[in-house]
């Protein structure tokens, strides 16, 4: 069976973006592939966390999984720093990349090109990310569109490790979803609907009331002429609309255009809070079921073991390879 791993960092809320780009498609995937998905948390340090709001999020970001389907019964589901060798093996990574590969990292670019003081570790989390998948020989990656660079890296790296030191890792391909690659924020719907940086009006958080939801969607800024159309370039906020639409009903697009024809934006704001409601009501609910109970740690507790020991043995083929230890 192939194996499918993802993973969502806990910096901040988890957000409609981080569903359905992210955890939609893991739990769409989880019966046809041995699925791991893991919490992130070394990768959430790049930028500066509150430790004791870090450690929250850590455990609601588990039972988030749960709560939006992903099925412990399918899935090994852990934390990274629940491993030691995911930074060892990151390290072996950095080793074989090239700075000029690195710096081209969008993240990176755009962080250091705005003056912004940024961290080592912002410079090299995608290398982080390269042993998060290649220590489990990951051979399909579900992710949003702003992921795919650092997936393409990942393949880049395994593909280099091989040839110079042998067959010893699976090239992963990154999974992107046909809708929802890239939720847009709904104040600003030319920029990503982010967790850490985005308008708090325009990021809808999967822990939002009904009320919030409701009062960001229908103020979500959209254009003048009043025609539902898909038209990313020229009408990003309806776009955006039409496709949380599409992605949360799981009808193609095509069939949501002539679902709202000659409707007004009022309408169209209405049926997508419902439907958004809807869908983060029902989380929600199990979600407050899961964090009154010890799954989340029963479900850490068992993947840590099972991660550990393929992580142990991948790594020890890899000293042997590369001709470090005894
Ligand atoms: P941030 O929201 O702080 O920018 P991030 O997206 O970099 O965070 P994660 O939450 O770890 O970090 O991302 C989880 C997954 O969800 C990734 O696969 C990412 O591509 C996807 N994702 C996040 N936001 C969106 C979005 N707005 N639209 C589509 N996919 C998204
Ligand atoms: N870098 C990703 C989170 C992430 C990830 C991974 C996703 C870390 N390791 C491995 C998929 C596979 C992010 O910033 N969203």
């Amino acid at each position: 069976m192939k194996r499918l791993l993802t993973g969502l960092k806990p910096s901040g809320e988890l957000t409609l973006g981080s569903y359905i780009g992210g955890i939609k498609q893991s739990v769409a995937y989880q019966s046809d592939y041995d699925s791991f998905i893991f919490v992130p948390d070394l990768h959430s340090i790049t930028v500066p966390q509150d430790p004791v709001l870090l450690k929250e999020r850590i455990k609601k970001n588990v039972a988030l999984y749960l709560a939006c389907g992903i099925d412990p019964d399918k899935n090994t589901i852990y934390l990274q720093s629940d491993n030691l060798y995911h930074a060892n093996l990151s390290w072996i990574f950095e080793c074989l990349t090239y700075m000029g590969e690195a710096s081209r990292m969008t993240q990176y670019k755009d962080k250091s090109s705005k003056g912004e003081n940024v961290s080592v570790g912002l410079f090299t989390y995608p290398i982080l990310m390269t042993a998060d998948i290649l220590l489990y020989d990951a051979d399909y990656v579900p992710v949003g569109i702003d992921q795919k660079q650092h997936v393409e890296l990942a393949r880049n790296l395994a593909e280099r490790f091989n040839k110079k030191f042998g067959e010893t890792f699976t090239v992963p391909t990154p999974l992107i979803p046909k809708v929802g690659a890239k939720i847009m924020d709904l104040q600003n719907p030319t920029k990503k609907m982010s967790k850490s940086e985005g308008d708090s009006k325009g990021t809808i958080l999967l822990l939002d009331s009904e009320e919030v939801i409701r009062k960001k969607i229908m103020s979500a800024v959209t254009d003048s002429d009043n025609e539902i159309k898909y038209d990313v370039e020229n009408k990003p906020g309806i776009s955006n609309l039409l496709t949380i639409y599409s992605a949360l009903t799981n009808k193609p697009m095509e069939e949501v255009v002539l679902h709202f024809k000659g409707m007004n934006y009022g309408s169209l704001k209405k049926e997508v809070a419902d439907v958004v409601v809807d869908a983060l009501t029902n989380i929600q609910t199990k979600y407050q079921e899961i964090m009154n109970s010890t799954l989340v740690d029963d479900v850490l507790d068992k993947g840590k073991e099972i991660v550990n020991k393929i992580a142990q043995e991948k790594y020890q083929a890899v000293l042997e390879k590369v001709g470090l230890g005894r």
